[in-house]
């Protein structure tokens, strides 16, 4: 096999070296005198590319061998981070790369920081996605990734006079060397026009699609790695012009015309949509979430009869998992190809539909739940609709049979019918799946008491949790080698496949060299986020301090502002004289506002205030620090958790469906301040309730304020210290001078309060009381710190797969031979 014929591939020093030279020289054409920084990175990553790709190749072989099921991973967002790195921890030649390129005089760190990342997903969706292809590959599931290859990601944050500003993010400007492009793998999707219906001659009806346009998407694989063997693929798909439009044969007129039309086809992949949970009726995301979708299964159909199987048998061979509703326009669209193009009955083919499916919910809050208006599908997407209304027109009769009102039947229908009809994509994609999850365990309960409590009634067995987990191999292994290596010291290596394993810890955690060596790990990371701070923020911080951090989208239902509004409690606590217990501490945030969310950037601008008055205060700035590190990213992120010592997650009890930095920060040795949300409560229930700082309200009692009528300004005016913070923002203390700048978030809060954070101010503060106290005794400090890090087994996200397997997917892993 063509496998088998690759294998001689080397991975020793010397083979590395040896391609890596042929790579830069007969790849790249570079005469060794005008090699660039992006040269050497672009020849090690092809070197890396070509044992990556040799992976895939073998997985596929076995896989088909097998004839195993498999399973596609649709998602409009990925975010991989920096491949290389993570590739040679993968591949177990790290060591071997960083001496091939010391004998050549070059430094792989050096090397590793060309790279630029993709950043093709907003936040924690897209991160998670690319969390389970390192997984699905290193447990050996048959496995595809399939998503958009935006030309631009996720804009690139720059901070101008306190500000969020956006520049476009030029990530394939020097090249991308991980991608294969496929130009034989494309498919055409069309969009628009109108249908007509008829009866063919043999009696049968039939719908047909006259489209307005046509487009071809084309597919780019990215091999993905997983620990030791198995490699599996991410297939994006770009956007190009079909090419029936050969403009050749056309006279001078209509080349033009014919140009254009390739560039209008081309936009449709061109931009990540940088809203993280709300968007409103943007004809482009929803071509974008059609042509992708369009492009994967009629992929997904290829492949399966190519192998000679039969359509019927599709469902047999593949579960789809929709990452959120992104890409649940894919419950009509496999309809419509069954339907339409292989000419299947109605009852098969939604037999065979919705037992592919399975719909991941990654939101609870309503502004996020995906809607598309009757009138931009007509008009975009005339046969979907068509199909949309009839599943719905069975479904709800199916309701009336079972007995169930109309007011429930109103509440289920796929369409809404509240000002302008459209239809409810949680709906459609809760109809079409088989299996229905949230991302943890208390997401998951309020899906099914609340968002979806009458499709749980209607069919209990189809919902089931699955708890978000994290790639600890990127997480810790990759970004926080010196934790790693210590902790391989004691326990041996064994947790890189098992992170269950980190139990054994425990036993050190009360051990006073054991935990000096802990402090002293965690003192060089900090030591090397210090850099990266004066660096990027201009701000110079002592690694003594006490690193308070706070990393994730800007939201106000995460709470950034709760975090400054006690920061400047605390400012002014000192400026009162009154600051002997608090703890010097360096509250850092990092995190991209949406850029239409103005109060999203107006914390942002809070946060820079804030940072400019206390670190140019002489008198309190050896005391706090405060800094905003702009452009988060995956890559940045791995510098940040290995040197956290808090970790702020502290959104509204009810609003984070899970959280997953919480995890790589627990993971990392932070210990927590957080509410009971997401994820949070699973991780206090594994760490102990004694190892993490717990405060605020519950789901339930933040439910039971808002019932009773809540009414922030009490709050205002009955607690003296939430009013002198709250009138500070206004005094023009802050920002320039201004005290209108930060009135919108003033009457915000006590006028709405949407999130309740003066309901919890005071608890909050309570619990910083206590950290304070707790920073003072280190070693009581190391040892929660231990502990975390020991118990935090559950949150790999190899666990959530294999949750995923059990539980949606009945996949079995395959053992793979190298
Ligand atoms: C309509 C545009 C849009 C884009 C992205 C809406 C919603 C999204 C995502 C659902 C936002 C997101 O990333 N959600 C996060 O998903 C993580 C992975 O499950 C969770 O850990 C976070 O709690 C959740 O906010």
């Amino acid at each position: 096999s063509i496998g088998e014929n690759a294998s001689e591939i080397g991975r020793s020093k010397a083979d590395i070296k040896k391609d890596f030279l042929h790579k830069l020289f007969y790849h790249l054409g570079r005469v060794p005198a005008l090699t660039t920084d992006n040269d050497l990175y672009t020849a090690l990553a092809l070197t890396v590319r070509d044992r990556a790709l040799r992976q895939f190749v073998r997985s596929t072989e076995q896989f088909a061998e097998k004839d195993a099921r498999g399973v596609a991973y649709f998602s409009a967002e990925f975010l991989p981070g920096p491949h290389l790195g993570n590739n040679l921890l993968n591949l177990e030649i790290m060591e071997e790369t960083r001496q091939a390129l010391a004998e050549l005089d070059l430094d792989l760190d050096h090397i590793l920081e060309q790279e630029v990342e993709p950043g093709l997903g907003n936040g924690g969706l897209g991160r998670l996605a690319s969390c389970y292809m390192n997984s699905m590959a290193t447990l050996g599931i048959p496995a595809i990734g399939y998503g958009i290859r935006y030309e631009f990601g996720i804009f690139k944050q720059e901070i101008r006079e306190g500000w969020q500003s956006e520049a476009t993010d030029k990530w394939l400007h020097y090249g991308n060397p991980w991608e294969v492009m496929r130009p034989e793998i494309s498919y055409e999707v069309k969009f628009g026009g109108r249908t007509e219906a008829g009866t063919s001659k043999e009696g049968k009806y039939f719908v047909e699609w006259h489209p307005e346009s046509v487009i071809k998407g084309t597919a780019y694989d990215t091999p993905i790695l997983g620990y030791q063997s198995n490699g599996i693929i991410m297939r994006l798909w770009k956007a190009e012009a079909v090419e029936s439009f050969d403009f050749s044969i056309y006279n001078m007129g209509d080349y033009y015309r014919a140009v254009e039309k390739k560039l209008r086809s081309e936009n449709i992949t061109k931009v990540l949509y940088p809203n993280d949970e709300n968007l409103s009726g943007k004809e482009l995301r929803l071509k974008q979430q059609y042509f992708f979708v369009s492009c994967s299964l009629q992929d997904m159909i290829h492949l399966h009869l190519l192998q000679g199987r039969r359509l019927n048998e599709f469902h047999e061979k593949f579960s789809v998992q929709l990452n959120d509703t992104h890409p649940s326009i894919a419950v009509a669209e496999l309809m419509r190809l069954l339907l339409d193009e292989h000419d299947m009955e109605w009852d098969d083919a939604w037999h065979i539909t919705s037992h592919t499916f399975a719909y991941t919910n990654h939101t609870l809050l309503p502004e996020a739940l995906e809607k598309w208006s009757i009138s931009l599908l007509g008009r975009i997407l005339p046969r979907h609709l068509e199909l949309i209304y009839e599943i719905n027109s069975r479904f709800l009769e199916e309701l009336r049979e079972k007995g169930l009102n109309g007011e429930q039947i109103a509440r289920m229908s796929l369409i809404d019918d509240h000002g302008e009809q459209a239809v409810r994509m949680a709906h459609l994609a809760t109809v079409g799946s088989y299996k229905v999850n949230g991302v943890s365990a208390l997401h998951s309960r309020l899906l099914k008491t609340q968002v979806l409590n009458d499709f749980a009634k209607l069919w209990p067995e189809k919902f089931t949790n699955v708890t978000n987990g994290v790639a600890h191999r990127r997480f810790l292994a990759l970004s926080n080698p010196r934790l790693a290596s210590l902790i391989t010291e004691k326990i041996g290596d064994q947790w890189l496949t098992d992170l269950t394993s980190f139990r054994e810890l425990e036993k050190y955690a009360g051990d006073p060299a054991f935990q000096q060596q802990w402090r002293k790990v965690k003192l060089e990371n900090k030591k090397e986020l210090c850099k990266l701070l004066a660096e990027r923020a201009g701000v110079e911080v002592d690694p003594a301090m006490l690193f308070d951090v706070q990393v994730k989208r800007i939201h106000e239902y995460k709470r950034q502002h709760l975090k400054v509004l006690h920061i400047i409690d605390l400012y002014l606590r000192i400026k009162d004289g009154k600051g002997e217990d608090i703890a010097a501490s360096a509250f850092i945030f990092a995190g991209k506002a949406a850029p239409g969310y103005f109060m999203a950037k107006l914390i942002i601008r809070l946060i820079t205030a804030v940072a400019d008055l206390i670190n140019n205060d002489e008198e309190v700035n050896r005391k706090l620090k405060v800094v905003f590190l702009p452009n988060f990213n995956v890559k940045q992120a791995q510098r940040v958790y290995p040197a956290a010592d808090l970790s702020e997650q502290i959104s509204m009890a009810g609003k984070e469906a899970s959280g997953t930095g919480n995890m790589k920060f627990a993971l990392n040795g932070a210990l927590t301040i957080g509410t009971l949300d997401g994820a949070n409560v699973e991780i206090m229930e594994e760490v102990g309730e004694e190892n993490f700082f717990l405060f605020g309200q519950t789901t339930e009692e933040v439910q039971e304020t808002k019932r009773k009528g809540y009414r922030p300004y009490e709050f205002y005016e009955e607690n003296s210290n939430i009013r002198r913070v709250l009138d500070f923002l206004v005094s023009g203390a802050l920002g320039e001078g201004d005290p209108e700048l930060f009135r919108p978030l003033f009457n915000n809060l006590v006028q709405q309060d949407q999130y309740q954070l003066l309901k919890d101010f005071r608890s909050y503060c309570e619990k910083k009381e206590e950290v304070f106290k707790l920073w003072a005794n280190e070693s009581e400090w190391d040892r929660r710190s231990i502990l975390n890090v020991a118990r935090m087994g559950k949150f790999s996200s190899d666990r959530s797969i294999r949750d995923y397997c059990e539980n949606i997917w009945n996949v079995e892993p395959v053992r793979l031979r190298d």
